[in-house]
């Protein structure tokens, strides 16, 4: 294992990140007990990582172990990450560190932080957090749209859940400043649904994700890009059948009292059950799908270097 400042990273992402091999780091929550059931969340990781290693990138999953913020993990932990249950956003890390945490899994907004401070340029989730509905009683707002806009890092997502307060969610990243960009798309991705409804910036190419970057960076503007990449249109559920099951598990978790942190992996567990099991494939689909993205991505980023 090497080291880049703080953050622990495996030999594999050391080499990467000197010789010039592209790396891509890969958030740990959604393939937790709290992001997807156990066996599907194994078959998840196992197809982003090979969708990197059989691709020519290297994989960096990212993970607070024993208090030590990692990029890149060992075999064992990989294991470790399946069955755990501490969420890290990026307030927790250093209350993770300085705790000795011995498993944490990491959001977005962590993940975020941990590639910027090792110098990883592409990042790949299944969905970003935002803000959600209710927020004016709960204040509920995802650290991940402020995280987007304080690390130069590039985001490849399935646009946001759907379940959240999707309009809301875009102008809040549009006051943040950060650059959201369609992936062959006009509109922002809904994670199990290819389509929002809301307008956003249609790109077809990875070397305008690569050049948005490096603007910001030139315009001494600090923030990353947010990246929306629809869902396969064979794997997307059916939104006349969603969208009902979206607000009787909004419904069931207010009534429940559920609140913060606990929100998103409830409300992805309902809708799991609700839908029968059939938000899981898409869910797997679409990350796979968001892997094949970020290659091409960090492939274009290295050979601009
Ligand atoms: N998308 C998924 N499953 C998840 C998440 C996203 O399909 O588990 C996680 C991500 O790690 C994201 C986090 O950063 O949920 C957002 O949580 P919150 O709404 O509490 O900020
Ligand atoms: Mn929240």
């Amino acid at each position: 294992m090497g080291r880049i400042g703080i953050v622990r990273v495996s030999d594999e992402v050391e080499s990467a990140l000197s010789d010039g091999t592209p790396v891509i780091a890969l958030e740990s929550t959604v393939f937790s007990r709290l992001g997807l059931p156990q066996p599907a969340n194994a078959d998840a990781l196992n197809r982003c990582l090979s969708t990197f290693t059989d691709n020519g990138t290297v994989p960096g999953v990212t993970a607070v172990i024993k208090g030590e913020v990692c990029l890149g993990l060992r075999d064992s932990e990989l294991e470790q990450i399946l069955d755990a249950e501490t969420k890290i956003a990026s307030r927790d890390l250093p209350m993770a560190m300085a705790e000795k945490i011995p498993v944490g899994v990491t959001t977005v907004s962590a993940s975020l932080a941990i590639s910027a401070a090792a110098g990883v340029k592409v990042f790949c989730t299944g969905g970003i957090g935002g803000i959600h509905h209710g927020y004016e009683e709960t204040g509920d707002l995802s650290a991940d749209l402020y995280a987007l806009a304080k690390h130069p890092v590039v985001c490849v997502s399935a646009g946001a859940k759907a379940f959240l307060d999707l309009p809301r969610t875009l102008e809040m990243l549009e006051s943040l400043g950060v650059p959201v960009l369609g992936w062959k798309t006009d509109e922002f991705p809904a994670f199990y649904l290819r389509t929002s409804g809301i307008p956003i910036h249609r790109i077809e190419e990875a070397a305008t994700v690569v050049n948005t970057l490096k603007n910001a960076a030139s315009l001494s503007l600090p923030q990353g890009v947010l990246v929306g990449v629809p869902i396969p249109e064979k794997n997307q559920l059916d939104p006349e059948k969603v969208w009902p099951l979206i607000y009787k598990a909004l419904t069931t978790s207010k009534e429940l009292g559920i609140r913060g942190p606990k929100v998103t992996p409830f409300i992805l567990d309902a809708l799991a059950k609700e839908t029968d099991g059939d938000s899981i494939p898409a869910n797997l689909a679409l990350l796979e799908n968001n892997a094949q993205v970020a290659v091409k991505i960090a492939k274009e980023f290295q050979s601009k270097i």
